[in-house]
């Protein structure tokens, strides 16, 4: 067995120029990643050689500038092993996708005394869409809770997924527990009452693999931005027969096949939801991320983030007056570890870790129904990438040691 410390051996700063260049423990990758050369120089290439508006042009540059926005495609669709090229839709994020499916499959899906199901832990982004779907449909949403270690019971997902649910929303782990959800489950029991799923992957494409034909997810919404991408690039993945029925979600130029005076046909998928002039030099960048990633490997990342998930956890769990939220077992921390320090609100807590050169998030992490549920109110939290090293977790580490002092406790 691999030791932690041969884990966290090599160095993938190198591949970082922010990292390399600054002295700063960035440890707030759940909000974004940091980007490695190879993606900043996938997108100044398409601008510096292939730029031209992709998908209309019928002179070479607009050829090179359309292909290499559906190659991205093509490496988003072996990413998660889509069956189709067409049931990747490129988006700007997370939230877009996830509207996209409210405002396209739900508002032309749902009626009155349907329910949607989804999570308490979800982002609000996995969240207000499907209210506003309820709001306009007279459908009703429903909120399965968690216990407090952040996990979700079969039997509370068994009592909410009914022969009423129309839509279960989940995601795939929580941006604040970063705990792995029953996504497998909740798409079962989705499918037997005849329900479609939609898990939000922004948290979990990052750091493990996806395929979403052995998930049988029906939809799947991420960012690039998250997984080292540009950001301005998002990913939807739908099942093609879900896809084609529904109606566009924005209309304009380069969504149809034809216009006349009075009507109009659509575009074949993909591209009947890419409406206007698309990001394909996000689309170029985040394509060399999915190449970044396969050559390091989902288990090489996994490995060191969780090493170094342990290192961070055990130092954090000495310290007094720190409380980690969720669960108490390290196995069940994602990367994402979200904490308290009694007597200390989490904002002075990044404050003075920001003194310190560490940089993570404090807040509401745009989950505030799950605060509530969990009565923490605000929290801070250090999130981790597999490019992080002992020495950014021993420097924030030293530096909440000395938090409550600086505070004035125990002078
Ligand atoms: N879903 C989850 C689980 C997320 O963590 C986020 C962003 C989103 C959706 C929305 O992603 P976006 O790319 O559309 O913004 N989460 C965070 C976070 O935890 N801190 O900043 C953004």
């Amino acid at each position: 067995m691999v030791s932690d410390k041969d884990l966290l051996a090599y160095d993938y700063k190198k591949d970082f120029p922010l990292l390399a260049n600054m002295d700063v423990a960035y440890l707030d990758n759940a909000a974004t990643a940091q980007r490695p050369l190879c993606v900043i120089e996938a997108e100044r290439d398409f601008y510096l050689k292939h730029n031209a508006n992709p998908l209309r042009g019928l002179y070479q540059l607009a050829m090179e500038a359309t292909d290499a926005y559906e190659d991205a495609r093509t490496a988003v669709q072996k990413f998660i092993n889509a069956k189709h090229f067409e049931e990747i839709i490129f988006t700007r994020n997370t939230t877009e996708s996830l509207n996209l499916v409210a405002y396209s499959y739900a508002l032309h899906n749902l009626q009155p005394g349907d329910e949607i199901v989804t999570t308490i832990m979800e982002h609000h982004s996995n969240m207000l869409p499907w209210r506003m779907a309820a709001a306009q449909t007279g459908a009703t949403l429903k909120y399965i809770e968690c216990a407090a270690d952040g996990s979700i019971a079969d039997e509370a997902l068994a009592q909410a997924i009914t022969a009423k649910t129309k839509i279960v929303a989940m995601a795939q782990v929580s941006n604040v527990l970063g705990r792995l959800n029953p996504v497998e489950k909740a798409v079962e029991l989705a499918h037997k009452v005849g329900a479609v799923a939609v898990i939000d992957a922004a948290q979990s494409a990052p750091h493990m693999a996806i395929d979403v034909q052995k998930l049988d997810a029906d939809f799947l919404a991420f960012s690039g931005h998250k997984m080292m991408g540009p950001m301005g690039i998002g990913v939807l993945y739908g099942k093609k027969k879900l896809l084609d029925a529904m109606p566009p979600f924005l209309s304009g130029g380069e969504m149809i096949s034809m216009v006349s005076r009075d009507g109009q046909e659509y575009a074949p998928l993909p591209h009947k939801f890419e409406a206007g002039t698309v990001n394909a030099g996000a689309a170029a960048g985040l394509h060399a991320a999915i190449d970044y990633i396969n050559s390091i490997g989902f288990d090489i990342i996994e490995a060191r983030e969780a090493a170094l998930t342990r290192l961070a956890f055990e130092g954090m769990r000495q310290i007094e007056g720190v409380r980690i939220i969720g669960s108490p077992n390290v196995e069940e921390h994602k990367g994402i570890i979200t904490f308290t320090i009694d007597g200390v609100h989490p904002h002075d807590i990044a404050a003075i870790l920001d003194a310190d050169g560490v940089n993570i998030r404090a807040g509401n992490h745009c989950a505030q129904p799950l605060l509530d549920h969990l009565c923490t109110g605000a929290t801070a939290r250090v999130s981790l990438a597999f490019y992080n090293d002992e020495a950014d977790v021993r420097r924030l580490l030293d530096s909440l040691k000395t938090i409550r002092e600086r505070m004035g406790y125990g002078r």
